[in-house]
């Protein structure tokens, strides 16, 4: 970094602190220091304060015998951490103003934090929502997880096409985080289980590995308390074996290293389709084991006596991925505390709650039996003992019949017998929450119905929330500013005083205002898409976003057809008044998933001829943006006017992009869908794109025989796009590569594109025609800021701890 005529001797102390901690602690002097190395000294400045309200808020905990609420997930999706701690400190202008006065820009160092990227979507960035949200709430809390040495892979674009490369965030090292050697567990593998005469059983693993504690601080808004983020590292016991290393076998010497340390090397970068593989098993106990060992360890410690654990410990499984906890839990109950099999299974159940994230029958973890057993011997044991009671529950029950018991049962029958994770979770949970009102109700009509007639009180509904701090406050201080300007300052403290804002939606002057925030933030967005991609935007266009895990559920093809409908349309009719729209899409599809990388394909070959073709000109621009990250997350979403939630209805549980949009002034066109229908709700039917079937109609339609041959038929602007599509238009190197997948949308279309076609051009159509009269768009886009406060995840998490952990 240049050191300027502006970097005279500093005279600022906490510029002073900063290179003290630059030539003490990384070693670098003023003159040689890069980037990265001002970066790392910022971060250990400021983390010396964050350790200090670390520790008084671990203390406070403690002496007041609080009860703590431990948030167990494979993902946690945190993003950067230097901008969220020093806004959530409130430290930002003095580290601004003191780096300047080093010759440092603080924007520029924040740009090159690498993103924490453990986790692949929405379950991963809402438990990082949840996390931040604890400590705000000023709720002792753990997060416990995996810390992957490779995240989210990053994506590349090459010729259109999706290349996945590994993730190294760790790369530079990382300041944020503290390994705890003192805090390690041994968590076993395999082996036998032998039971004694006097009743004890002896589980024998014939492997093992240490779970290492990495613990990482969790700053709350306004810096009230600071949680624990404590990620799991797996290490050998033996971390070389000198008699194979003496004999020349290096391999063989660091084998069982390689082994162990393989457990929490990467992130499986599946969402919504279960993996399958025995390493994900093993992950899923690794992590669990460790965390349950933990909070189990920490009770007793503090508390003396095991049996009031459920008093002092809320554990939250963050969907199935952890629920193995429950029989781990049972293990150490039963095993080791000598608890009776009745006594620690109530104990269990008060303890854990279980949080459901999809309905997708594919979604739904089981492991086959054999892989299981021979895994976890004593897991399969208290698995089946579980299973026995819970049945013979079930049979007590008159109207239980042999349909209903396969459908309770943790094992499932016929063909290859599995474990259901989803079961198990369910029967070891007092609490079961679904994300959204509509998903919660399918919840107990579809998957749970036979267990939610055996529990009728079990299931509730927790709508998903977004922390404001991140997704207002950090990523779009512009819109901030100008709020705090017209209702003051205390909609960070609490999202609920944003309907405040509705008074001026009226004003014509705090509107042009509002929509002067909007296009500066688009310049800068432009001006990204530009650098990085050489894509020229105008930022007068209206910005039409839909960024997301690539899924067929979430119906990038409908989005990406429409388009090519309509630049057909600007074709044939130039004379319109067409209104200018950039389409912008990002997101990662699974390695594995074949039609979900078409579709990346697809969507940069659809680019490409229609960005090339002059007689649309600005008209329509199409842009995919590689690489979609929380990072990049928080660039797009204050840019957007329009947030595409389309999913076909009863298939998103929720979604949380949806509000993170409105809350940064964007327009929805969504179907009724997660908590579109929430955010219609609370937004106004005036306010909101909605179009499409409801959930009722899709499983009606999908019962009738839908066949999308004849609504495709029906619809000459959809079947010319899509003969265009199957034909090679937009792939003339290789004008089959799109054959199969518009095949697909004639002969089933699971998704119901062509059944949503004519419903979402027409709701398309509806967003030009509003555009057209920007005050009315503005006004709009105000009802929204104004009407979404309560999905932040300060509500969300209250709603958990009064509700489910008993804590508030
Ligand atoms: C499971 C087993 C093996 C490997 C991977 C997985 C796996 C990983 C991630 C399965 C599912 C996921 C992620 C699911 C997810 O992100 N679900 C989303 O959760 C959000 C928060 O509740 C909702 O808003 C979204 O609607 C839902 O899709």
């Amino acid at each position: 970094m240049n050191v300027t005529a502006a970097a005279a001797t500093p005279t600022d102390p906490l510029a002073d602190r900063i290179l003290d901690a630059l030539i003490h602690r990384i070693g670098k002097d003023r003159d040689a220091a890069r980037p990265h190395d001002w970066l790392a000294a910022t971060i250990l400045t400021i983390r010396d304060e964050i350790i200090d309200r670390w520790m008084e808020s671990t203390k406070a905990a403690h002496a007041a015998g609080a009860k703590r609420v431990y948030y167990l997930s494979l993902e946690f999706l945190i993003g950067r951490l230097l901008r969220d701690a020093l806004s959530n400190l409130g430290h930002n202008d003095a580290v601004r103003d003191a780096l300047a006065t080093l010759g440092v820009d603080l924007a520029e160092i924040e740009e090159i934090e690498p993103d924490a990227a453990l986790g692949n979507g929405g379950l991963g960035r809402l438990a990082a929502c949840f996390m931040e949200s604890l400590a705000s709430l000023e709720l002792p809390a753990y997060g416990y997880g995996i810390r992957y040495v490779n995240g989210m892979f990053r994506q590349r674009i090459d010729d259109g096409w999706q290349m996945e490369l590994p993730e190294t965030w760790l790369a530079h090292g990382n300041p944020w985080e503290f390994e705890r050697r003192e805090s390690a567990y041994f968590v076993g593998f395999g082996g036998e289980v032998v039971a004694h005469d006097n009743g004890q059983v002896h589980w024998s693993p014939v492997e093992a590995v240490e779970a290492v504690a990495v613990d990482t601080p969790v700053v709350g808004w306004r810096g009230k308390r600071v949680n624990t983020l404590r990620l799991w590292t797996a290490k050998a016991f033996d971390p070389i074996k000198l008699d194979k290393f003496n004999e020349g076998d290096f391999q063989g010497a660091l084998s069982g290293q390689m082994r162990a340390e393989t457990l929490t090397r990467v992130l499986y970068p599946n969402d919504s389709t279960p993996a399958g593989q025995e390493l994900r098993l093993r992950q899923e106990y690794f992590f669990s084991s460790a965390s349950i060992q933990d909070i189990v360890r920490r009770h007793v410690q503090y508390f003396g006596d095991i049996a009031t654990l459920p008093d002092k410990a809320a554990i939250q499984l963050n969907d199935t991925h952890p629920a193995v906890s429950v029989a781990e839990l049972m293990r150490l109950l039963t095993d080791h505390h000598d608890m009776a099999f009745d006594a620690a299974w109530d104990l269990t159940r008060r303890t854990f709650g279980y949080t459901n994230h999809t309905l997708l029958p594919e979604a739904l973890e089981s492991w086959p039996l054999p892989l299981f057993e021979r895994l976890l011997p004593r897991h399969m044991q208290i698995v089946y003992a579980i299973n026995a009671k819970l049945l013979r529950e079930a049979r007590a029950n008159a109207d239980v019949d042999d349909r209903a018991i396969a459908a309770i049962s943790l094992i499932e029958e016929g063909g290859e017998r599995r474990v259901r994770m989803a079961n198990l979770a369910f029967a070891g949970s007092h609490s079961v929450n679904g994300v959204a009102a509509l998903h919660t109700a399918l919840m107990k009509q579809t998957v749970f119905a036979d267990l939610h007639r055996m529990y009728p009180d079990r299931i509730n509904n927790k709508t998903n929330g977004i922390t404001p701090r991140r997704w207002l406050q950090q990523c779009n201080p512009a819109l901030t500013a100008l709020i705090r300007e017209a209702i003051g300052d205390g909609f960070c403290d609490d999202a609920e005083k944003l309907p405040a804002l509705a008074a001026h939606a009226d004003d014509a002057a705090f509107r042009e205002r509002f929509a002067a925030v909007k296009r500066s933030n688009k310049v800068a967005l432009a001006a990204y898409i530009k650098d990085s991609m050489g894509l020229r935007l105008d930022p007068d266009a209206l910005f039409d976003v839909q960024i997301k895990r690539i899924h067929e559920y979430k119906r990038q093809l409908l989005n990406i057809v429409e388009t090519v409908a309509l630049y057909d349309q600007i074709r044939s009719h130039p004379e319109r008044d067409w209104t200018p729209r950039v389409k912008l899409f990002a997101g990662k599809a699974a390695s594995s998933y074949h039609n979900a990388k078409l579709i990346i394909k697809l969507a940069n070959d659809v680019a490409r001829r229609i960005n090339a073709d002059p007689s649309v000109g600005d008209l329509l621009k199409i842009a995919f943006i590689p690489n979609y990250n929380v990072s990049l997350a928080e660039k797009i979403i204050p840019a957007a006017d329009l947030s595409e939630q389309i999913s076909t209805a009863g298939m998103e549980a929720s979604g949380t992009g949806n509000m993170k949009f409105a809350l940064n002034g964007a327009l929805t066109i969504g179907t009724l869908d997660g908590a579109n229908i929430e955010i219609k709700d609370r937004v106004g039917d005036d306010h909101i794109f909605i179009f499409g079937m409801t959930a009722d109609e899709v499983a009606a339609k999908r019962a009738d025989g839908y066949r999308p041959r004849d609504v495709i038929d029906a619809s000459p602007e959809l079947a010319q796009a899509l003969a265009a599509i199957a034909s090679g238009v937009f792939s003339p190197d290789d004008p089959k590569r799109y054959e199969g997948l518009v095949a697909g949308l004639y002969d089933h279309d699971w998704f119901m594109v062509a059944a949503d076609f004519d419903a979402f051009a027409g709701a398309q159509r509806a967003v030009d025609a509003r555009w057209q009269d920007r005050a009315v768009w503005t006004r709009s886009t105000i009802h929204n800021v104004a009407n979404v406060g309560w999905f932040s995840s300060d509500r969300t998490i209250r709603d958990y701890a009064r509700e489910i952990w008993g804590v508030m």
